[in-house]
């Protein structure tokens, strides 16, 4: 602002007119209901004087911050004030808020959040530099569509500071989220001070070791360090005062009766066993879960008391996932329990402790909620339940007449892989591009108009087992979170290109001003694969235009292959042919101005590329990205697995045909398989192989059980001989029942993940 004066640019068209001179496109994310613009444009000075009206004085002291830290723009109060105006009004939709850019800059909101609110907006609105802001002539009107617009953080798995975690708040803020659900207790730490319970924070807070790399990586490794941390009363009260001063309510959640390995190495007389376990340093399920006891129970009851008070939240969320029976099956207390309440196994008895802790949070005027494991065994009365693992549970909740907060890891997990390139950050695994967060819609068909009343909106959950510090958690929320919090406020949110496009030229140089380390991923070059007569077409893509790509192809990682000739993206059609009987392997690197580092991409060209693939089982439609290319697409699934490449199936009978075009002599096949037990998946029991000339009659071959020592659990192909001459091999693989007690979603029928089929002829 430096030597400018205050001035107005003076205006002769008066008219609003949708889209003209100033914005080509609404900047604001979530887009506001109604946006307008008019030609001309409203000129900041040194500074502006604001009539607050009786709006709330936080939040008049917060613009004026963000006036003066991130414009430099002094503020100046006063009931003549003429500049930026307030003004309250009634008789329209919850929290509804309006901006008028003319002359002046006029806000109409309806309660204190929309003042919020409206405020965030018209930051979003400031284009220019230091040298002169503006805002463009315009006028919106908005209001969200849900009510519950949540992001979830895991401080258990890697500690976050108080500032750290009021940093997440501030960007939150933001994009106008409003709830902030903050997991404070799971296996590796406890994180709530807890004044009857010391331990819990003098122990439990404190790990001595954490598994390094992948925690399916094998053999696993540690290191050996004494790490943690956890918040005082007193921290807890300034960050929840803090968020409230945002409009944002935490909530917080305190595990239960799994993931407590933390609390338990605290009080291990709160466990079955009554065992010594230290808190523990690697990811997964365990089964040391807390006592069904009585005195359990009430030590949960005293936790939850302090956390009342400390929490003016309506919910309080007791976790309620992923706790294996396996101790209580063997416990004298917990079949005591059992008994004396007439119930009928375990699963009962899990519904039964969360009816306590419900029945408890009742009687103080709170309200409970839990992941979607707390419908088995049947859903406590008061109960309102947060989906996770997909839509299925909270659809079934709201038929009950419970309300719901969708969160299915397929649209709202950002430790999820955002992007397949080769520069992505270590991830838990599963793939949640930004587009797939965009598609997210809380309430399914198949709820009915007044079921759908019980699904109050949605939240994305980050774990934080691969994220150790604030820089890899900004990467995985931003801009992720941008597309979420437009479906959760938009009534009609606009297409995702529009989406893109204000993401890419107004808010990624918004987040620039809060040094938000976002990732690009949406900006760089894919690869994309797909089937020709005789093989594959490769061709690499770019989401904006302008980038230029170049490339380097090497092949089997010590040729280098010359450049391709005039190569544009989305232009050149890159051809392979199917070998016949050779594995070559290239290597594409690709250089975008958006990537720190080239990307590289990985194509094996195999016999089998481009064949026709029947499935006979339809896979997971989560899993199959690539359709029926996937099984023959020259991209071998990695290991461990980036929630793509492979094709997923929760069958016990998986069936598929590859047809090789004409009768061929087949010496043998080799498929991979992915072992990833904490995601439920799991090798299969046998494999049986039938080929055909004219895909009538079946010649079977005797049935292969699949043996993790040949490697297929690691990184080896399982191979098949064959030894036929056939037009069409097919393949039915058989899974074991279901998933053994102790492993992490026992019961359940396991996961079979299939990569790569190749078939060769010698
Ligand atoms: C499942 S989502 C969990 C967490 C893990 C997460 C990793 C849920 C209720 N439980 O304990 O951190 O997967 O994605």
């Amino acid at each position: 602002m430096k030597g400018t004066k205050m001035r107005f640019v003076a205006l002769v068209i008066g008219v609003l007119i949708s889209v003209s001179c100033g914005f080509s496109q609404c900047p604001i994310i979530p887009a506001p209901v109604t946006f307008v613009t008019a030609a001309g444009q409203f000129s900041f000075g040194e500074d502006i004087a604001i009539n607050s009206d009786n709006a709330p004085s936080g939040i008049i002291d917060y613009a004026a911050n963000r006036f003066t830290n991130t414009f430099g723009i002094r503020v100046v109060i006063s009931p003549s004030a003429k500049q930026l105006v307030f003004k309250k009004v009634a008789n329209v939709p919850t929290d509804y808020y309006s901006i008028n850019v003319g002359e002046t800059i006029i806000i109409t909101y309806s309660s204190d959040a929309s003042c919020f609110y409206a405020v965030n907006s018209l930051f979003q609105l400031i284009q220019g530099n230091p040298d002169q802001y503006s805002i463009a002539k315009c006028f919106l009107k908005d209001y969200p569509k849900f009510s519950w617009r949540g992001l979830h953080l895991d401080v258990s798995r890697h500690f976050f500071t108080v500032d750290e975690v009021k940093r997440y708040i501030d960007l939150m803020a933001l994009y106008k989220f409003n709830t902030f659900h903050w997991h404070l207790t799971d296996d590796q730490g406890w994180r709530i001070e807890i004044k009857q319970y010391p331990k819990l924070t003098e122990i439990g807070a404190w790990r001595d070791s954490t598994v390094n790399a992948h925690y399916s990586t094998t053999p696993r490794t540690y290191t050996v360090e004494h790490t943690g941390g956890f918040y005082t009363q007193e921290q807890i009260k300034e960050i929840v005062q803090y968020a409230a001063n945002r409009y944002i309510t935490v909530i917080p959640e305190i595990e239960m009766p799994g993931h407590a390995r933390a609390a338990l190495a605290a009080y291990p007389e709160l466990s079955c066993t009554g065992k010594q376990h230290g808190v523990e340093g690697l990811w997964g399920v365990f089964d040391d879960i807390f006592c069904a006891h009585e005195s359990s129970i009430q030590f949960l009851k005293n936790v939850l008391d302090e956390v009342m008070v400390l929490f003016p939240s309506e919910y309080i969320h007791i976790g309620g996932d992923e706790a294996p029976k396996t101790r209580w099956k063997k416990c004298a207390k917990c079949q005591a329990v059992i008994r004396e309440n007439g119930l009928k196994d375990e699963h009962e008895l899990q519904s039964w402790f969360v009816t306590q802790m419900d029945m408890y949070l009742t009687s103080k005027g709170r309200k409970l909620i839990g992941w979607d494991e707390i419908l088995e065994g049947g859903l406590s009365p008061n109960a309102t339940v947060m989906s996770w693992r997909g839509f299925d549970g909270g659809v079934d909740a709201a038929k009950q007449g419970h309300d719901v907060i969708m969160s299915p890891g397929s649209h709202c997990y950002f430790d999820h892989y955002q992007s397949k390139n080769s520069t992505e950050p270590l991830a838990i695994g599963g793939f949640t591009p930004i587009e797939k967060v965009y598609e997210f819609n809380p309430i399914p068909s198949s709820l009915t108009a007044a079921e759908a009343t019980h699904v109050l909106g949605g939240q994305a959950n980050l774990w934080t087992e691969y994220i150790p510090d604030m820089k890899q958690l900004e990467y995985m929320v931003y801009p992720r979170a941008l597309a979420l919090s437009q479906v959760l406020w938009c009534v009609e949110p606009p297409s995702f290109e529009v989406f893109r496009s204000v993401l890419i030229k107004h808010q990624l140089n918004y987040l620039d001003r809060f040094k938000v380390n976002y990732s690009r991923a949406m900006c760089y070059p894919e690869m994309k694969v797909s089937r020709k007569e005789d093989g594959l077409g490769v061709v690499f893509t770019a989401a904006d235009t302008s980038d230029q790509l170049s490339l380097i192809v090497r092949v089997d990682e010590t040729n280098i292959a010359p450049k391709f000739p005039d190569f544009l993206i989305g232009k050149n059609i890159l051809s392979f042919k199917r070998g016949i009987d050779s594995v070559v392997t290239y290597r594409f690197e690709v250089k975008s101005e958006y990537m720190p580092k080239p990307s590289e991409f990985k194509m094996t060209i195999h016999p089998s590329i481009g064949l026709n693939v029947e499935y006979i089982t339809a896979p997971d439609e989560r899993y199959n990205s690539g359709g029926n290319l996937t099984l023959v697409d020259g991209i071998i699934g990695a290991k461990p697995w980036k929630g793509n490449e492979w094709v997923g199936f929760d069958d016990q009978e998986i069936e598929f045909i590859v047809d090789l075009g004409k009768k061929t002599k087949i010496d043998r096949a080799e498929l991979n398989f992915l072992e990833d037990i904490g995601s439920w998946i799991h090798l299969p029991n046998f494999v049986r192989i039938s080929v055909s000339t004219n895909g009538k009659k079946w010649a079977f071959l005797p049935d292969k059980p699949i043996y993790k020592a040949q490697g297929c659990g690691k990184h080896l192909p399982f191979a098949f001989q064959i030894q036929k001459k056939a037009r069409y091999v097919r393949f039915k693989i058989v899974t074991y029942d279901t998933i053994p007690e102790g492993m992490p979603g026992e019961g359940h029928v396991q996961w079979t993940f299939l990569d790569e089929i190749m078939l060769f002829s010698k």
